[in-house]
């Protein structure tokens, strides 16, 4: 870019307080700035849906060899910064991201023979985590990082079979997104082994880009109503597809000896009746899910995630 005569406006973009997902936490443990994690050093967003590069973004600077061990089940984070290491300075009020970005965020993952080695490019990806707007307190998925520090956590499901992954962390910010083109989207993709779990490699998949279309009611939308940034209080449709479900229980059990009649779908409870797992979450304001523990005790981080914790 040509940036001779506008370089005033481009040191003044550096306070638009953009977000880089550079580390990874499973089950409360931190695996280490940059770890497993392909970032670039820029914290801009890509705003264009047909992006070549929309699945594990560009000008990847930062990209090891490690790759994380994730069990099926663990509580997972993707911690988000405003640019690589954090805080741009000190009191940085635009870290992990400026306030104004409000938006969903998502997880998804796509199975590949070596996440260390991998191509971004050309994956079939499945959605296994989204956090869009909780209408009755107007706090949207961005939001709930912010509100935990940068991590956005999800759940990895029971039901995804073991091997290697890139699992992408994504969150759109829709501050500017009443205009087709104006939804910014930061994503930035980890490698991960995924260990324990069950045989499902994801349904309804998807191509980056494929997954997002220009004008999707989530992509292209004004969420101010009275400059209050809460969709007017109506429900946000989360672009792409939907969540993979698990079976109850999450590693489909053995099953006793049946009649070889399988065409029957059922549909089956998203959580087993018997609690949370170590680390799961059990409560916190939009949650639905278990409100007991299998394993340890329930505790509240915040107003928006009670853990079950040893
Ligand atoms: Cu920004």
């Amino acid at each position: 870019m040509k940036v001779t005569l506008i370089l005033p406006l481009a040191f003044a973009a550096v306070a638009y307080g953009h977000t880089i997902f550079q580390k990874v936490s499973v089950n409360g443990v931190d695996q280490g700035q940059l770890k497993g994690v392909r970032a670039p050093s820029s914290d801009y967003p890509i705003t264009d849906v047909n992006d070549a590069d929309i699945g594990c973004n560009k000008a990847i600077q930062f990209k090891d060899s490690n790759v994380i061990n994730i069990p099926a089940g663990a509580r997972v984070g993707a911690w988000w910064g405003h640019v690589i290491g954090g805080a741009q300075g000190a009191n940085d009020p635009d870290n992990p991201i400026a306030k104004s970005h409000k938006g969903p965020t998502m997880v998804y993952l796509a199975k590949v023979p070596s996440a260390a080695t991998a191509d971004g490019r050309g994956l079939k990806w499945f959605k296994i985590a989204e956090d869009g707007l909780d209408t009755s307190s107007g706090t949207w998925g961005v939001d709930r990082m912010i509100n935990s520090g940068g991590w956005q956590y999800f759940e990895m499901p029971t039901c995804v079979a073991p091997g290697n992954y890139l699992m992408r962390a994504e969150l759109i910010a829709l501050h500017s997104a009443y205009s087709a083109g104006g939804a910014q989207f930061y994503m930035e993709c980890a490698q991960i082994n995924i260990t324990g779990g069950g045989t499902s490699t994801g349904t309804d998949l998807v191509s980056f880009p494929g997954a997002y279309q220009a004008n999707h009611a989530g992509i292209t939308i004004n969420i101010y109503e009275n400059s209050i940034p809460n969709n007017g209080g109506k429900p946000y449709t989360v672009p792409g597809p939907p969540v993979l479900k698990c079976p109850a229980g999450g590693n489909p059990a053995p099953q006793p000896a049946q009649p070889t009649t399988t065409s029957s779908t059922v549909t089956q409870p998203r959580q087993p009746a018997s609690g949370a797992v170590l680390y799961g979450q059990c409560g916190g304001q939009g949650w639905s899910g278990p409100t007991s523990c299998a394993q340890g005790t329930c505790k509240a981080v915040n107003d928006w995630y009670s853990q079950c914790q040893p």
